[in-house]
């Protein structure tokens, strides 16, 4: 098991839980300022002789930095300290490398890594060329472009399989929706029990476990009798860049497209960090999702200060309080989703090439009639009416929808 420093700012917990759910034996905990940066070691000057005094004395083999590094810091950290130096993002890699099992997990673990690797392979070929990490260029200058080069054409690769997955799924969820079936997602922070409700729902057998990123592929299962299918997926974190979120793209798709979306959150944590979880995770989904979404409160059993949580997450709707391991609201549950993805018959008069796709992806035509104007009748889940308002409501007022 690698042993490694800490340095950590406020939020020691979380970053020590993710270090926790990698197994890395943790040698020191040192705290930062995030306030008091230093632009060309990221932690100032004091600190940094603190880091190399730890690492010296525990033998440790990396270090490991609850922050964002630039590539100059990361390559200069590494160069003073002498053992490898990671940031959270790469921690966060380099936790889903370890937990990928599927074929599609791995293939976009890997895409993410290597869309790390890029800028600070940029930056090592440019100290390179100033002369500055002569070790990195004893095969040959030359190599260090090839590999650059190498990393480019395997990323295109993956990209168009990554491309395939997603038309794949893309198919697999029209198909679904032709065969009457509400999708259902669930969203939620790492550990907040996306696995332990899919598996209360549905009796499937998924992994579930106290550290964080059990679950990095997509689970998709049937709801007793009911026509649902409900889908457990990887989880969010803080510190995600975008490339990150976008290399999972396919496997998000199944929350992002579904027609019901569950944003479940930890009622056990406290209210400062429940909200600050729940701000995370909509900021991540909420400009992609066109369904509905239902706030649930999910381990009741272990919660406080309830009252407030509920006010907080009425924000975004009416909250459902669950609780997955014992079963508690599961059934209040199961009949928001059939009311959130309930079939209604709507008419739309003259729409737009916009809204008529709208209605073609999410809906099904009844029936076509031209008059004096177009009259488009339809049926819809009931969570679309609000996504079809934006989409089909003319710029004189909603009239054309009715
Ligand atoms: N007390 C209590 N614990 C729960 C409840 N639901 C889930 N847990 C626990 O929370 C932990 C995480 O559960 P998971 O279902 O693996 O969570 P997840 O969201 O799928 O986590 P990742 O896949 O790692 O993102 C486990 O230890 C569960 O036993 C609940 O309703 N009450
Ligand atoms: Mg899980």
């Amino acid at each position: 098991m690698p042993k490694v420093i800490a340095v950590i700012q406020h939020n020691e917990k979380e970053f020590l839980d993710l270090l926790d759910s990698i197994d890395y034996e943790i040698a020191e905990i040192i705290k930062y300022n995030p306030k008091r940066l230093n632009t060309r070691y990221y932690v100032g000057h004091g600190k940094l002789d603190k880091i190399k005094e730890a690492v010296k004395n525990s033998n440790a083999d990396l270090v490991v930095i609850d922050g964002f590094l630039k590539s100059s810091q990361w390559f200069l950290l590494e160069k003073e300290i002498g053992v490898p130096v990671m940031d959270r993002v790469r921690l966060i890699l380099e936790i889903f490398a370890s937990h990928a099992r599927s074929r599609e997990a791995m293939l976009q673990v890997e895409y993410a890594r290597l869309k790390y690797e890029i800028p600070r392979l940029r930056e090592l070929i440019h100290r390179a060329k100033l002369k500055e990490h002569p070790g990195f260029m004893a095969g040959g200058e030359y190599k260090v472009d090839d590999y650059y080069e190498m990393i480019c054409r395997r990323l295109s690769r993956i990209r168009k399989k990554i491309e395939k997955i997603k038309k794949e799924r893309y198919e697999r969820r029209k198909r679904r929706r032709r065969e009457g079936y509400i999708l259902v997602g669930i969203a939620g922070y790492t550990n907040c029990g996306k696995s332990t409700l899919l598996h209360a729902l549905t009796g499937k057998d998924v992994i579930i476990e106290g550290r964080m990123f059990s679950t990095l592929s997509t689970r998709t299962s049937k709801v007793g009798k009911d026509r649902i299918l409900i889908t457990d997926t990887v989880g969010f974190v803080a510190g995600m860049p975008p490339w990150l979120i976008k290399a999972f793209e396919p496997t998000l798709e199944e929350i992002y497209e579904s027609d019901v979306v569950l944003l479940l959150m930890d009622g056990s944590d406290d209210v400062p960090l429940f909200k600050k979880k729940m701000d995370t995770v909509m900021e991540y989904i909420s400009p992609h999702i066109k369904g509905a979404l239902i706030p649930v409160i999910n381990k009741i059993d272990i919660a406080n200060d309830l009252d407030v949580k509920k006010e907080l997450a009425s924000h975004i709707g009416e909250p459902i309080l669950i609780s997955a391991k014992n079963g508690t609201g599961l059934d209040e549950l199961v009949e928001r989703i059939k009311s959130e993805g309930g079939l209604v018959t709507e008419i739309v008069l003259n729409p737009s090439a916009e809204c008529f796709r709208y209605i073609e992806r999410f809906g099904r035509i009844l029936s076509i009639e031209y008059d004096d104007s177009t009259v488009v009748k339809f049926q819809i889940r009931r969570g679309y009416l609000k996504g079809l308002k934006n989409v089909c409501g003319t710029s004189s007022g909603k009239d054309a929808l009715r």
